[in-house]
């Protein structure tokens, strides 16, 4: 027999004498979706510099072949997240097509109103009106896109945003927002979401629109029940409780979705989970105790990825990462959420902080190894990724391709 599988029958007699229901738990781990971006497995770099990796891919094309092998290895990440026009195509239908072969299909579309020289100062922010129609119209392509994908997600951020006191008019630019934003969503295919995410600073430094939680629920809530927030996790100032801010929004019936990744010091996007992995299971302790209640959840909450690797092969990074997240919510699945109860009505704090660390400090690898097996992923879908000889074919494969200029080329 196997280690993996004596480990795991330990496991198991383990997680049953503290009273959890270990089927029911599997059951969640083998539901849980993931989508990765179209981005992440493209050309990425800093301010300072794009330095290409051999066999990345340029195209949407083998943007999509490399998810594919993501979901083929992992069978939790079925979607694949466009951003317009990084990914522009000129037949969506073919598109779609050609990853519906490999196992995938497109998931969110991401508008893009920050690349262009006329979005300078802003695009749903910017005083001139032919900008603001610029975006609006840039607005209306992408959901022509969610209609012929099938896609039912608008994922928005802005860069808008000032970088001198004094620059703009901030009620004026909030007034701005509120109308495109509601001008937005009206073009929405019929059961389309729209995801209204925010981010404190970056690229401008001294204001932004859409600065925080605050702001991106307060839009959302003007334009109606299909508006909610996305949340990326580098997008906070440090010291933020994300875990909170997170179980206020999905008690509003607002949390849309996430954008997983890590940082250490701004929006680095790094690798989720590998700068403060308890963070990351703390975020989902939350998400899985309102998931565990069918009532609490309005609509279901979108898991993207949101990360771009400059130093690390790009698809076993998004490998990587697809574990580190599996790993989390596993962790959290753990929790005695009984037992965490009791402890709380009795204010017994360090009980109740121990219902957290018990679970936080499992090893749910042998957990997982057999939740994949079930699924018919790979059991370790990194170390036998590395294995595959993948990366060395599709090297070979995209050998003498012409890299685009830029982020997020194709
Ligand atoms: C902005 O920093 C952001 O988080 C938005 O989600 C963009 O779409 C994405 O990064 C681009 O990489
Ligand atoms: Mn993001």
């Amino acid at each position: 027999m196997d280690t993996w599988r004596e480990e795991w029958k330990l496991l198991e007699r383990k997680l049953q004498n503290r009273g959890l229901d270990v089927g029911a738990i599997r059951k969640r781990i083998a539901g849980f979706r993931c989508e990765t971006p179209s981005w992440g497995y493209g050309p990425s770099g800093t301010r300072f510099g794009v330095f290409p990796q051999s066999g990345e891919a340029r195209t949407i094309w083998e943007k999509l072949e490399d998810a594919a092998e993501c979901h083929r290895l992992t069978k939790i990440c079925p979607t694949v997240a466009v951003h317009i026009p990084w990914d522009k195509a000129s037949d969506w239908g073919k598109v779609q097509a050609f990853a519906e072969e490999r196992g995938v299909k497109i998931g969110a579309v991401n508008p893009n109103v920050f690349q262009d020289h006329e979005y300078k100062y802003g695009s749903f922010g910017h005083c001139d009106p032919n900008v603001r129609a610029k975006a609006r119209a840039h607005m209306q392509e992408c959901c022509e896109i969610m209609k012929v994908t099938g896609s039912d997600l608008l994922s928005l951020w802005f860069a808008d945003g000032t970088d001198y006191p004094g620059q703009a008019d901030f009620r004026q630019r909030k007034h701005w927002f509120e109308e495109e934003l509601k001008a937005t969503y009206a073009m929405l295919p019929k059961n389309g979401r729209m995801l209204v995410e925010y981010k404190f600073f970056e690229p401008a430094f001294y204001h932004t629109d859409i600065a925080d939680w605050g702001m991106a629920l307060s839009f959302a809530q003007k334009c109606g029940e299909r508006a909610q927030v996305l949340v990326d996790l580098g997008h906070h100032a440090h010291g933020v409780n994300i875990e909170h801010i997170v179980s206020f929004l999905i008690d509003e019936g607002r949390l849309g979705g996430f954008h997983f990744n890590n940082r250490k010091y701004a929006d680095d996007d790094l690798t989720c989970g590998s700068t403060n992995p308890l963070e990351l299971f703390l975020i989902f302790t939350e998400l899985v105790a309102a998931e565990g209640e069918a009532a609490t959840l309005k609509h279901p909450i979108a898991y993207m990825i949101d990360q771009s690797h400059n130093t690390k092969p790009k698809l076993e990074a998004m490998i990587q990462t697809v574990e580190f997240i599996q790993t989390a919510q596993a962790k959290a699945l753990l929790v005695n959420r009984k037992k965490l109860k009791e402890c709380q009505a009795n204010n017994d704090v360090v009980g109740a902080e121990r219902c957290l660390t018990e679970a936080y400090n499992t090893d749910v690898e042998p957990l997982l190894m057999s939740v994949r097996e079930e699924l018919g992923a790979a059991l370790q879908p990194l170390e036998i990724y590395r294995l595959s000889g993948y990366a060395k074919k599709t090297a070979e494969q995209r050998k003498g391709k012409v890299a685009g200029a830029g982020l997020g080329v194709n």
